[in-house]
């Protein structure tokens, strides 16, 4: 029997890699350009399968240059790359992986916000280079007890709010719609949420529907005792906004795990000392990145299996 032919569209994990060349015929996407267009031309018509990852995802054009294609298995929980619709009209599963990362994209989120608002990665520089003798270093910003805002309770908002119980803060969260069965406040809209806290953090979806929903309005109600963290998608805040208000220091800070456009971090942003940037990694740990790939893996086998992903992307 002929097996499945994969087209392997991101980088995922060598685990991965190797599982998935075991059990399928597993072709690499060669970079965009002239060869891309070529392969294409040339293979598209023969994958069944795409392994893909949440940043990277697949572009519709992709989509529709592979006529077999029937299933779409992506490593990560955004949606804002693969176009479920446009999936679903043409018979295409998509499956994902929710949930199994909530607590590292939380973490990570708690990480840029203690580090941001007690400036460690600008003590551990001021300590590298030598210069701890020659004064103290500036006084940070008390996280425990202060006021966090939440843009978007969803699976990882939650936990994040959870987190936070342990730092005695008060929560308050916007969302598109109220919550049910939270112990939180809502906040109608961003900017009252904004004026409201000490702290931001954005775990929304990324997407069309999201797109500078932090504006520069929403940081000026931050204002510049605020701190601003984001661990969702670089599109969710207004970058050349953002850039200002911490030059300008009309936000106290910001902790960045995302950017508009990856991997290009704008080098105005390197030059400030307010500001820590991780290179998209807040699910970035041994344990969950591995579980993610089982199950990138698992909704593969499933679909092959029994013509279903285990995990299947809702689609609107
Ligand atoms: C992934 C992510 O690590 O899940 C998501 O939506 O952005 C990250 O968790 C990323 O897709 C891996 O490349």
């Amino acid at each position: 029997m002929t097996r499945p032919r994969v087209l392997h569209a991101a980088p995922l994990t060598p685990w991965l890699d190797a599982q998935l060349a075991q059990a399928y015929e597993l072709t690499h996407l060669p970079p965009a350009g002239a060869a891309r267009a070529a392969f294409v031309a040339a293979q598209g018509g023969e994958f069944d399968a795409v392994a893909t990852s949440a940043s990277r995802g697949i572009a519709n054009e992709l989509i529709d240059a592979m006529p077999r294609l029937r299933v779409i298995s992506s490593f990560g929980v955004g949606l804002d790359r693969i176009d479920t619709a446009h999936a679903a009209r043409r018979g295409i599963a998509v499956g994902y992986t929710p949930e199994l990362l909530n607590d590292c994209v939380a973490d990570a989120a708690w990480g840029l916000l203690m580090d941001v608002a007690r400036g460690f990665s600008a003590a551990d520089r001021f300590v590298r280079l030598g210069r701890w003798g020659e004064g103290a270093f500036p006084l940070g910003t008390r996280v425990s007890g202060k006021r966090l805002g939440i843009v978007g309770l969803g699976r990882i908002g939650r936990v994040v709010a959870g987190r936070a119980q342990g730092f005695d803060m008060e929560i308050r969260y916007h969302n598109r719609s109220r919550v049910a069965d939270v112990p939180y406040g809502y906040a109608e809209t961003l900017l009252e949420l904004a004026r409201w806290a000490d702290f931001l953090i954005v775990v929304s979806a990324g997407g069309a529907d999201t797109r500078h929903l932090v504006d520069a309005e929403v940081l000026d109600a931050l204002g510049p005792r605020g701190f601003l963290v984001n661990v969702s998608r670089g599109s969710v805040v207004d970058e050349a906004a953002l850039v200002r208000a911490l030059q300008q220091r009309t936000i106290a800070g910001a902790g960045l795990d995302v950017y508009e456009n990856e991997p290009r971090v704008p080098p105005a942003l390197m030059a400030l000392d307010n500001v820590v940037l991780l290179p998209h990694i807040a699910s970035g740990t041994q344990e969950t990145r591995q579980a993610m790939a089982e199950l990138v893996l698992a909704n593969l086998q499933s679909f092959f299996a029994t013509g279903q992903v285990r995990v299947a992307a809702p689609h609107a």
